[in-house]
């Protein structure tokens, strides 16, 4: 495990700082630091699986309550009901760079469409 994959392992822990906007007992919500949209909000499980589908075969009710709180975040941000995007940038292609999985949560503002 690198320290970057390390590194939310240290904030759900709150070695390191940042800024939490939602915590529940298997998830933890915070701001990424770089945000690409006016909310752009990170979820974790405080368990840390590699990517989403490591979590989906290993722990599917984790996964549930990963997408209950971007759902949660969503409402809290006030964006529930103009729309969201959740994504799951999963390994290289996709350009997962922290192998702890993690739901972006993006919304605030009209979004692009993606792809390459
Ligand atoms: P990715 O899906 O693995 O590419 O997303 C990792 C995200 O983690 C990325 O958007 C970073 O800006 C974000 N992030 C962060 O919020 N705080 C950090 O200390 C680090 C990365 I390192």
């Amino acid at each position: 495990m690198s320290d970057a994959d390390e590194l939310f392992l240290r904030i759900i822990a709150r070695e390191v700082p940042a800024d939490v906007v939602y915590e529940t007992e298997t998830t933890l919500a915070f701001r990424d630091i770089k945000p690409q949209a006016r909310t752009h909000v990170l979820v974790v499980p405080k368990t840390r699986y590699r990517n989403v589908a490591e979590l989906a075969a290993a722990d599917p009710g984790l996964l549930a309550d990963v997408i209950a709180t971007a759902h949660k975040v969503a409402e809290l941000e006030g964006i529930a009901g103009s729309g969201y995007r959740v994504v799951f940038n999963t390994d290289a292609d996709a350009g997962q760079t922290v192998f702890h999985v993690h739901a972006h949560v993006l919304g605030g503002e009209q979004l692009g469409f993606f792809g390459r």
